[in-house]
C-alpha cells in the first residue's frame, strides 16, 4: 500500500481522506494555508505544511507549492480532493513528471473529459446516450450553424467545450437569436476558459438531474455504483443529494450504469468517476462526465457499502479492482444535505467563528464535517461547513431521520441554510420525489 500522502485540500474532504488514510495505515502531510492552521486534519495528519497566504491561486491553486509540499516530506502521493486542482490536467501531469502518484485519473482523462465537446465525442463512440447535437465545434459557417439549429429543433443550448457546471451557456427559443447567443457565448467563453469553442445542444427543459459513480483501476475493470439524484440546485450549486433516484426501476439502473462501466473498461479509466446525465421522459442523456471525487460520494457509499475514497487509494497504489458488479448491492435509501454557512434567505456567505456545535445523532446518521465549538469559517473558501448524510430502509425513513437530525443541529455564531434544507424536506413536492433541477429556484420563486 502507498506509506505517505499529501493531502492537497481543505476542510471536511481533507478530513475525510485522513480518515481513509489512517484505515488503511498511510501516513498523511496536510497542506494548508495562513488562514487554515486550525483546521482539523491539520492537527490529526502526521505532518503538515504551510503552502501559502489565504487566496487559494497562491495556496491550495499552487501547483509548486503543493509538489514542493511532497519533495521535502518525501510522500508517495497527491489526493487533490474535489474543486482547486484535482480537474486540472496539467496538476496530474506535473505530479506524475515529478516522480509522484496522482490519486486519480491520467492526466489525458482529465484533458479530455475537461473539453465537453471531447467528452461527448468520446461518449458517443463508447455507446453513451447523449443530448441530440453537441458532438462538433460550430464552425463560422452561419448557414451551416441555421441548418443544424434546424435538423436538432428549437429550444436550442449554446455551451462553452471550456466550460461546465453551469459556466458558459446561453439558451433560445427561435433563430432570430442563434447567431447572437454562438457570438455572445463564444466571445465569453474566450474571456473566460481562453477556448472559444462552442457547441449546440437540444435544450431540455424540466430534466432531473441523475449521475452515475464509476470506479475503474485504469487496468480495463470498472463497476458502476449506481445513481444519484442531485436535481435539487440553486445557480448550479447542488443543495441536497439523494440515491438512489426516486422512481429510477433496477432495470434503468442496470442498463444505463453498465454502460457506464463498460465504457470505463472500453477506456481503460482509472479512478473515480460521474458520468453526468440529464434525465426526462425516463431517458438519460450524457452531459458532462466528472473525473475526481464528488462532494456527494458517502450517500453512494451508505447505499452501496463501499469506501470510494479508500477504493481510489487502492486503484493509485497500482491494485487490480477487488469488486465485481455482482458484488454491488443497493440497500436502502441515503440522502444528503450540504449545510453552508451562508444566509438561508439572500445566500451570502457567512464566516465567522463557531461559537457553538452540536452534532446530530442516532441510527442512519453520518456527519462528514470538519467544524468545532470555537472553529472559525474563513472568508476566503467555499461556504461548506458540514454534510448531514441520513440513511433509512427506505426513502420515507431516511427522509423522517434528516428532518430529525437537521432539528438536532444547533450551529451558533454563524448562518447556516439549515432552516432552508427544513422547508425543502418539509415540502410535499419534494416529499412526492422526482423534482426537477427547476424545482429550488420556483419553490423560492426566483
Ligand atoms: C443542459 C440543460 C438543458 N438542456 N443541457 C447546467 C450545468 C451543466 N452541467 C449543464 N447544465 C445544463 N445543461 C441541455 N441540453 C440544463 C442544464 C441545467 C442544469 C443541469 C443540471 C443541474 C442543474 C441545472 C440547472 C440549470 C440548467
Amino acid at each position: 500500500m502507498l506509506n505517505k500522502i499529501v493531502i492537497a485540500n481543505r476542510g471536511e474532504i481533507a478530513l475525510r481522506i485522513l480518515r481513509a488514510c489512517k484505515e488503511l495505515g498511510i501516513r498523511t502531510v496536510a497542506v494548508h494555508s495562513t488562514a487554515d492552521r486550525d483546521l482539523m486534519h491539520v492537527r490529526l495528519a502526521d505532518e503538515s505544511v504551510c503552502i501559502g497566504p489565504p487566496p487559494p491561486a497562491q495556496s491550495y491553486l499552487s501547483i509548486p507549492a503543493i509538489v514542493s509540499a511532497a519533495e521535502i516530506t518525501d510522500a508517495e502521493a497527491i489526493h487533490p480532493g474535489y474543486g482547486f486542482l484535482a480537474e486540472n490536467a496539467d496538476f496530474a501531469e506535473q505530479v506524475e513528471k515529478s516522480g509522484f502518484i496522482f490519486i486519480g485519473p491520467r492526466p489525458n482523462s482529465i484533458r479530455q473529459m475537461g473539453d465537453k465537446i471531447s467528452a461527448i465525442q468520446a461518449m458517443k463512440q463508447l455507446g453513451i446516450p447523449c443530448v441530440p447535437g453537441g458532438n462538433d465545434p460550430i464552425g463560422m459557417d452561419e448557414e451551416e450553424s441555421i441548418r443544424q439549429a434546424r435538423e436538432i429543433g428549437y429550444p436550442i443550448i449554446i455551451k462553452a467545450a471550456g466550460g461546465g457546471g453551469g459556466r458558459g451557456m446561453r439558451v433560445f427559443h427561435t433563430e432570430s437569436h442563434l447567431l447572437n447567443a454562438i457570438a455572445m457565448t463564444r466571445a465569453e467563453a474566450k474571456a473566460a476558459f481562453n477556448n472559444d469553442k462552442v457547441y449546440m445542444e437540444k435544450y431540455l427543459q424540466t430534466p432531473r438531474h441523475i449521475e452515475i459513480q464509476v470506479l475503474g483501476d485504469g487496468q480495463g475493470n470498472a463497476i458502476h455504483l449506481g445513481e444519484r439524484d442531485c436535481s435539487t440546485q440553486r445557480r448550479h450549486q447542488k443543495i441536497i443529494e439523494e440515491a438512489p433516484a426516486p422512481g429510477i426501476t433496477p432495470e434503468q439502473r442496470q442498463a444505463i450504469g453498465e454502460r457506464c462501466a463498460q465504457a470505463c473498461r472500453d477506456m481503460k479509466y482509472r479512478g473515480a468517476g460521474t458520468f453526468e446525465f440529464l434525465y426526462e421522459n425516463k431517458e438519460f442523456y450524457f452531459i458532462e462526465m466528472n473525473t475526481r471525487i464528488q462532494v456527494e460520494h458517502p450517500i453512494t457509499e451508505m447505499i452501496t457499502g463501499i469506501d470510494l475514497v479508500k477504493e481510489q487509494l487502492r486503484i493509485a497504489d497500482g491494485q487490480k479492482l477487488d469488486l465485481n458488479q455482482s458484488d454491488i448491492k443497493i440497500h436502502g435509501h441515503a440522502i444528503e444535505c450540504r449545510i453552508n454557512a451562508e444566509d438561508p434567505r439572500t445566500f451570502t456567505p457567512s464566516p465567522g467563528t463557531i461559537s457553538h456545535f452540536h452534532a446530530p445523532g442516532g441510527p442512519g446518521i453520518r456527519i462528514d464535517s470538519h467544524i468545532y465549538s470555537s472553529y472559525k469559517v474563513p472568508p476566503y473558501y467555499d461556504s461548506l461547513i458540514a454534510k448531514i448524510i441520513a440513511f433509512g430502509d427506505n426513502r420515507e425513513m431516511a427522509l423522517a431521520r434528516m428532518r430529525n437530525a437537521l432539528d438536532e443541529t444547533v450551529i451558533e455564531g454563524i448562518k447556516t441554510n439549515i432552516p432552508l434544507h427544513q422547508l425543502i424536506l418539509r415540502s410535499s413536492e419534494f416529499q412526492r420525489g422526482s423534482t426537477n433541477i427547476h424545482f429550488l429556484e420556483q419553490m423560492l420563486n426566483i
